[in-house]
């Protein structure tokens, strides 16, 4: 199979020139380059975008709306992994699956970094196609990666939902993220999204995503999105190896749990944790989200605050 790999991959026009192939010799052991082989031809080209700002505040966009709902809705939109655990054999180990348990405090403060204010921007800030134009690093950073439609603009829109002007790219069609597009969250942190996987290759992803992986210093954590509703993908499964090569801390969000029976997603969530369990960089718990119903929106809010050293968590909470 890797070998068909590697012949699409060389017949590849862009990819047939020998000082190409010596700096992507100089830079990686053949080891890594053969898995590179594989993961372009997960990319997908993108043919355009439409632009989603100006969309106007989710109903569900802050804390303090969702906890007008009756207790147990907000424990689901809160945590969404609660809504699931009943259905659970009592043999699963469900310890990794809640980990990261913030208070109601915590979740407030950290919804504040994702309120726009005079002295606290929250702002499209640029995009880039090679590293060379990538933004300065001086102040943390969080990304996002995944298969191309797996939801990452749309988790972008969700978490700056409480600033409805920045104004987020979100693919009509698969792949149309084809640059890393910069947000600024006031001088707290920056969040990145990614160009995604696909079917194949845009030529500059290695340049893209393995580069920055590789390079970006002030990465505090990549978030690999996977699809609650279809599961894990041999794709995925390439995005994961890849984020173990690199060696950084990266953490599984679980996208679009809305979409499909809590069966399809616990069985799912299930095959998840078994893969999960056999990394070495991947934080236990996956975080689940639904950007459309706003489930496990704040709680990640809290966890990127958290991770950022944006705020400081009370004692109770473990992570
Ligand atoms: N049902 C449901 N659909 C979603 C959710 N998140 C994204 N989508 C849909 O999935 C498609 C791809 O989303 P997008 O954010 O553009 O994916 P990206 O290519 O990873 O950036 C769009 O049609 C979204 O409306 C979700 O939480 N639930
Ligand atoms: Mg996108």
């Amino acid at each position: 199979m890797h070998q068909n790999y590697h012949a699409a991959f060389w017949s590849d026009p862009c990819y047939t020139s020998s000082s190409e192939e010596e700096i992507v010799e100089n830079r990686y052991s053949s080891h890594i380059k053969q898995k590179m082989f594989c993961r372009r031809l997960w990319l997908k080209p993108g043919t355009g975008f439409w632009t989603a700002s100006q969309q106007g505040a989710h109903n569900l966009a802050s804390f303090h709306q969702a906890s007008l709902l009756p207790q147990r809705k907000l424990r689901g939109l809160l945590f969404p992994f609660s809504e699931l655990e009943p259905h659970l054999a009592c043999s699963v180990d469900r310890g990794h699956f809640q980990l990261f348990q913030p208070s109601v405090e915590d979740i407030t403060k950290a919804e504040k970094l994702f309120s726009p204010s005079s002295s606290h921007k929250i702002d499209y800030h640029t995009s880039a196609v090679r590293m060379e134009h990538a933004p300065s690093q001086n102040q943390p950073e969080v990304c996002f990666i995944g298969r191309s439609n797996v939801g990452k603009s749309s988790l972008i829109r969700a978490l700056f939902s409480l600033a409805p002007d920045v104004e987020i790219r979100v693919s009509k069609t698969p792949g149309h993220t084809k640059k890393m597009n910069f947000f600024k969250v006031g001088k707290a942190f920056t969040m990145v999204d990614m160009p995604g996987y696909g079917y194949r290759a845009p030529k500059d992803f290695v340049e893209m995503v393995e580069h920055y992986l590789g390079t970006r210093k002030n990465l505090v954590r990549t978030f690999l999105l996977v699809d609650g509703s279809v599961g894990l993908q041999e794709a995925d499964m390439i995005a994961l190896e890849m984020c173990e090569e690199f060696s950084r801390p990266y953490v599984i969000v679980v996208t679009k749990i809305d979409k499909c029976r809590q069966g399809v997603l616990l069985t799912n969530l299930l095959q998840l944790q078994d893969a999960i369990t056999q990394t070495v960089r991947c934080f236990p718990q996956p975080f689940l989200v639904s950007s459309l119903h706003f489930s496990g929106i704040y709680l990640l809010r809290c966890f990127i605050a958290h991770v950022t050293g944006s705020i400081q968590l009370g004692d109770t909470c473990q992570s």
